[in-house]
């Protein structure tokens, strides 16, 4: 896919029109510090309209951006940053399982594991709200610079035994890594 256009359309916290719409919504979600705002710059090839940064908790909405005038990328806040206080966490926590379970046009969700942590409990339980309510899933685990060849196919290995039937894609927003492989998921 070629990437043409893409803008911010807005942050929603809670029901929104948007929506609504009969546009696809590719839906970026992980734990807090991954990569996710990083990887969909990434694969959108611009540099900062999706803000990502070195303080993890960057992402305090749910985030739509106009692709090709086509369908949307949604960035998801992220779950688990543990400085962030308790109510804070939950809230946010809430805010994810709710938009996923809102009923949508359609959705793919991408859930963004960072390769040398692999998925925890919380990335599980959203594969399983995905899988159960019929929603196509992609996994990537990113970061896949800071590995060797070597560890990088361990951690795939000690992922996918976490995530059965599911193939992981290894990525990296740094040196692209899997960007071509990622959006042939995402239109296919
Ligand atoms: N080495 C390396 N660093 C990365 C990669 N992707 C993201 N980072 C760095 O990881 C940090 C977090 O990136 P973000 O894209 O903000 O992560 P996020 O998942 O959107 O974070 P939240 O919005 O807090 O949930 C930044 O310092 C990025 O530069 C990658 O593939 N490789
Ligand atoms: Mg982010």
């Amino acid at each position: 896919m070629q990437i043409k256009s893409a803008e911010f359309i807005k942050g929603i916290r809670g029901t929104d029109n948007i929506l609504n719409e009969q546009k696809m919504q590719v839906a970026f979600v992980g734990r807090s510090n991954v990569g996710k705002s990083s990887l969909m710059n990434c694969l959108l090839n611009r540099v900062d309209l999706v803000k990502s940064g070195k303080l993890p908790g960057k992402t305090k909405e749910i985030n739509f951006f106009l692709v090709n005038d086509k369908f949307y990328f949604v960035d998801l806040p992220g779950y688990g940053y543990a400085k962030l206080p308790l109510e804070t966490r939950e809230q946010l926590a809430k805010m994810i399982q709710w938009y996923l379970q809102q009923e949508v046009f359609k959705r793919k969700v991408v859930i963004v594991l960072d390769i040398k942590a692999g998925p925890n409990e919380m990335d599980l339980e959203i594969l399983r709200i995905v899988q159960e309510s019929g929603q196509e899933v992609i996994v990537v685990a990113n970061k896949a610079d800071k590995l060797n060849q070597h560890k990088q196919s361990e951690q795939l290995k000690m992922i996918s035994a976490k995530m059965p039937g599911i193939i992981i894609i290894p990525c990296s927003a740094t040196t692209r890594l899997g960007r071509e492989e990622i959006l042939k998921k995402i239109t296919a």
